[in-house]
């Protein structure tokens, strides 16, 4: 509990839209203002996907690089890109962003059903992104959302593919991966210590789970990912912010003694040394 809580705010996403939640952000400048804004409210690691103008979700490399200088021009936030993109993205598309050294990226560890739709990452993408990563000396968050893919964590770990410690963002609550439940959480945490891996991680709940999910990860000492791209309410029938979501992240850490990570901090348990 003496860890300095890290928050990640996943601001967009791509597949919620502005006509469920109509403060969304998908333009470049109001992405990058919600991140600015979430960063003065106590998240230090902004998780970013871009939009197109009329909001469906983009690779285009110069919306990416747009959001980063907007972002670091005000703020020295983190700057984590999606390479998990969209459903239907192909490969180059979601290695793009890869480009602009982000501080971190995603690396998502396994083909899914993804709600409808199917969600693909074979283990020679995989590998193709961890290299590619470790090239550009960008920090890759490993997102498991079920069980096998620890399997891929230590096979990464073990074959060289990703330096120890590790950082692992347990993505529960997509709809036919691992549901949202403390037991799942709990599962994959004890997992990787029985494995002897060394690791520090976050958890990331959609949908209504999301408040417990989060919780949890403060009382248990991991990190917290919140933001509108897994959840969009603030509570039942009443939309959230991403600001209000990392308030009350705050104020919930506040209650329950668990200091928040600065900047510093983040670099530090994350082991980003840029
Ligand atoms: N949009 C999802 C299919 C990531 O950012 O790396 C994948 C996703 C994960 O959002
Ligand atoms: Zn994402």
């Amino acid at each position: 509990m003496d860890t300095p809580l890290v928050i990640t705010v996943a601001l967009c996403g791509a597949e919620v839209s502005k006509e469920k939640n109509p403060y969304l952000p998908v333009k470049v400048e109001e992405i990058a203002r919600d991140a600015i804004e979430c960063y003065h409210l106590g998240a230090t690691v902004a998780h970013i996907h871009v939009r197109e103008e009329d909001g469906t979700p983009s690779s285009k490399v110069e919306y990416f690089a747009k959001v980063k200088e907007l972002i670091e021009k005000e703020v020295p936030m983190i700057i984590q890109f999606t390479t998990g993109g969209a459903v239907g993205m192909t490969e180059e598309e979601r290695m793009e962003p890869l480009k602009l050294k982000p501080h971190m990226a995603t690396l998502n560890l396994g083909t899914m059903n993804f709600g409808d739709e199917l969600f693909i990452n074979t283990p020679d993408f995989i590998k193709r992104l961890a290299l590619k990563m470790k090239e550009l000396e960008i920090k890759p968050e490993l997102e498991v959302y079920d069980l096998g893919m620890l399997d891929m964590v230590e096979y990464l770990v073990r074959n060289g593919f990703v330096d120890e410690p590790v950082h692992v963002d347990f993505v529960l609550g997509v709809r036919w991966g691992a549901a949202a439940t403390p037991e799942n959480l709990l599962f994959m945490i004890n997992d990787l210590k029985r494995r002897n891996i060394q690791f520090t991680w976050s958890a990331a709940a959609v949908g209504k789970n999301q408040l417990l999910i989060n919780t949890l990860s403060i009382i248990l000492g991991g990190f917290v990912r919140t933001g509108l791209e897994d959840n969009i309410y603030y509570r039942k029938g009443v939309l959230a912010t991403n600001q209000e979501l990392v308030k009350r992240i705050v104020r919930m850490a506040n209650e329950l003694g668990r200091p928040i990570a600065d900047i510093n901090q983040t670099k530090k348990l994350l082991n980003i040394g840029r």
